[in-house]
């Protein structure tokens, strides 16, 4: 929705007294822009993935295929436990892996014998995805679905036949589970497997095999709200890294390019290590989101129970992934127990005390603020909007203007060594190149340097203890938006 804004304004032209609206319209947008559907994944920034299947039992990472659903075996399986984890530490989403390589499914599709119905978990009554699927209606986190497109267990993988069963399956998901708010699908595609006994290589054309375009189109139909995630979106475009990094820059808009020159680009086709940067010029906006594990698998092994990230390690992922601007998109997988472990517990509670400690008060709240230039000087765009705790509120600069500072008065000396921005990205990612300055001893001296900012940036600086601080937008690609600016400061900045 456009915020317009008018204006009463008194005309005196010699003697002639009339009154006349003069109009501040919003910047127009900068294309490629957000959907309704891409703002709101914006929003939820930190989520979990849950790797759980066969693998959990083996101890590997890809099963073949061959897996008898009676190796499926979970001691004391609680689902709901996991997702209870996942909102006690702050997750917005969950996504388990519904399907992952080996083609066993953790719900009882039916299409396939090859499930939970067939395994001894609650005597082949139990349905994963569903009991997840509650819990987060439940608790209201979202729910997504990951759906491997390889299947190594499928006898007609390579063949029209698995794209049907596939995008039988597909419906199955999007329709049973209530509302589903990401779709991923993986780019590792084809290979060797059991393939209902055949045990052999089968290569596809990743470019065509999956007819993408009418696969998402049931994503679109059954789901609309849904984000598709894949190598190269629709919505969300992979990092092209499993470390847990986005690049600096990370910009949302992007080009999928193929890595077969003259090809179409597709999931598992494509120059994924543009993904860690993005295109400052790219063609859609196609942000990232950061998939890594808490432990060095995506499944569960017990040798690797003393190999859970620290909750400090785990803060780092997260300035690098939500602090430029992606998602964090991070696994837990539960144990052969089928809970989350203990050691996986205490990291995530640590790394969510972490959180809350260093991003408790917004040390700018509330503050005043001047620019240099103001959209129309109205209130609608005024500087003050970007501390005023609503990201719907922004300041813009006139038509033009594309350089411009903001000057927020902190009213008393302030220590912080961390400083929040955000873009008003429903008109697009439109600074290119910016700094922080601040103002302490009486004198500016920048303490921070950047380029992307988009959803969101968070800027690790040096202690600072300053009475004003200010954001200059040194290059934009149309007058600049901004509507946040958010002092922290970390344990550094507490008197020892
Ligand atoms: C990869 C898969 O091959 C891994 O097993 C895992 O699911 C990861 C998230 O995506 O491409």
């Amino acid at each position: 929705m456009l915020l317009r804004n008018f204006v009463l304004g008194a005309v005196i032209l010699g003697g002639l007294v009339g009154n006349a609206f003069a109009e501040v319209e919003p910047p127009e947008p900068v294309h490629p822009i957000p959907t309704e559907r891409q703002l709101a994944w914006h929003a939820l920034e930190y989520y979990g993935f849950f790797h759980f299947t066969q693998n959990t039992f083996t101890d590997k990472e890809w099963g073949y295929g061959d897996e008898k659903p009676e190796g499926f075996k979970p001691t004391a399986c609680n689902p709901r436990q996991w997702v209870e984890i996942a909102k006690e530490v702050g997750m917005t989403a969950v996504i388990p892996t519904c399907k992952h390589h080996d083609g066993f499914c953790l719900w009882p599709s039916k299409f396939t014998e090859h499930s939970v119905k067939n395994s001894p978990y609650k005597d082949g009554q139990g349905d994963i995805v569903g009991e997840i699927a509650e819990a987060c209606h439940e608790l209201g986190l979202k729910f997504g679905i990951y759906l491997s497109p390889w299947d190594r267990n499928h006898a007609e993988y390579g063949r029209p036949e698995y794209i049907e069963y596939f995008r039988n399956q597909l419906r199955e998901l999007l329709t049973n589970y209530g509302e589903v708010s990401e779709v991923w699908f993986d780019g590792a595609n084809g290979g060797d497997g059991y393939y209902g006994g055949a045990r052999e290589e089968r290569r596809i054309d990743r470019r065509t095999y999956y007819d993408w375009e009418n696969t998402w189109a049931i994503v679109r139909e059954l789901a609309p709200n849904a984000v598709l995630f894949s190598d190269v979106g629709p919505d969300i475009r992979w990092v092209g890294n499993e470390k847990g990094f986005a690049g600096d820059p990370c910009w949302h808009t992007y080009t999928p390019h193929s890595n077969e020159p003259g090809e179409q680009p597709a999931p598992g086709a494509v120059e994924y290590r543009e993904g860690v940067n993005g295109h400052v010029d790219g063609e859609y906006w196609l942000p990232a989101e950061v998939d890594v594990s808490i432990r060095p698998g995506w499944f569960y092994h017990k040798d690797q129970n003393d190999e859970v990230r620290s909750p400090e390690n785990l803060m780092n992922l997260y300035y690098q992934s939500v602090g430029r601007g992606a998602s964090l998109l991070l696994n837990v997988p539960p144990d052969d127990r089928g809970l989350i472990h203990e050691n996986d517990i205490a990291a995530l509670r640590g790394f969510k005390a972490l959180r809350d400690a260093i991003f408790k008060t917004d040390l700018a709240l509330g503050t005043t603020a001047d620019a240099t230039n103001v959209r129309g000087n109205e209130e609608a765009f005024a500087a003050s909007n970007v501390v005023n705790g609503d990201r719907n509120a922004y300041w813009a600069t006139d038509d033009g203007v594309t350089t411009g500072s903001i000057t927020v008065d902190l009213g008393k000396e302030t220590t912080f060594d961390h400083v929040v921005l955000q873009e008003y990205i429903e008109l697009g990612q439109r600074i290119l190149k910016f700094s922080v300055d601040a103002h302490s001893g009486g004198e500016w001296h920048t303490i921070a340097e950047g380029t992307s900012i988009g959803w969101k940036r968070i800027l690790l600086t040096d202690v600072v203890t300053a009475d004003k601080v200010r954001f200059n937008v040194l290059e934009a690609k149309a007058c600049p938006t901004l509507s946040t600016l958010s002092l922290y400061a970390g344990p550094e900045c507490q008197p020892q």
